[in-house]
């Protein structure tokens, strides 16, 4: 199967592909989360939605792994660096109340994956304390003992955690795909530099795609 992408098209099995959904959390995409605290306007993150809910069904149709991460920490913050809960000037911080439950915690409703992007059972949901999905989390044995070698990833926010994720992905040796309308961003300008940088210098470390190509490569070809 050849999905088109750039620098180039790249070939894969979706038998050892997976795809990689990070973060679409209540806590970054709805008002009261995580991302609100931090200033930011969540409405920008939701162009993203319809289009990981294509890469969703055609991943789910073609019997691909599909994995949803989560950012969060643990009720008593034992997982949470201090420099990470101190920093900048939040309206809240990382554990404090909000209008969704504790920001950032796992449990609580805002750390949710959103409705529309639910996972179904057998789905893996991964939960994270940092930024990449590999850092002190079990993804890596989950996608080793699939023999999964291609990452599909989409999710938010392009330059933090899908960055973090690709960028320690191609350092194991996955092939690493953004689906660029499956990302987005707080700042559309990051969103659009994030993808560049994947992909320059010959896919420096990665390839940049999207639904609409996903949904090519899967469209029977003329017979
Ligand atoms: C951020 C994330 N932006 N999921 N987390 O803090 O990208």
């Amino acid at each position: 199967m050849i999905l088109q992408a750039e620098p180039s098209p790249i070939a894969f099995d979706p038998a050892r592909a997976a795809l990689v959904l990070i973060d679409m959390q209540r806590d970054f995409l709805e008002p009261g989360g995580f991302g609100e605290t931090l200033g930011n306007d969540v409405g920008l993150l939701h162009a993203a939605i319809g289009p990981c809910r294509t890469a969703l069904s055609l991943a789910r149709a073609a019997g691909m792994l599909v994995i949803h991460t989560r950012e969060g920490h643990r009720p008593d913050l034992s997982d949470a660096p201090p420099a990470k809960v101190a920093r900048g000037a939040p309206s809240q911080r990382i554990g404090d109340m909000g209008p969704m439950g504790r920001i950032l915690i796992r449990g609580e409703p805002g750390h949710d994956i959103i409705p529309a992007l639910a996972p179904i059972p057998g789905e893996p949901v991964i939960d994270k304390p940092g930024k990449g999905a590999f850092y002190a989390t079990e993804l890596e044995p989950t996608l080793r003992h699939r023999s999964i070698d291609t990452l599909l990833v989409g999710g938010v926010t392009t330059e933090v955690c899908v960055h973090t994720t690709i960028r320690e992905g191609n350092d194991r040796g996955f092939r690493c795909v953004a689906l660029a309308d499956c990302c987005a961003s707080y700042f559309p300008e990051f969103h659009a530099m994030g993808l560049a940088m994947i992909k320059a210098q010959g896919g420096i470390f990665g390839w940049v795609s999207d639904s609409a190509a996903l949904a090519a490569a899967f469209a029977p070809s003329p017979a």
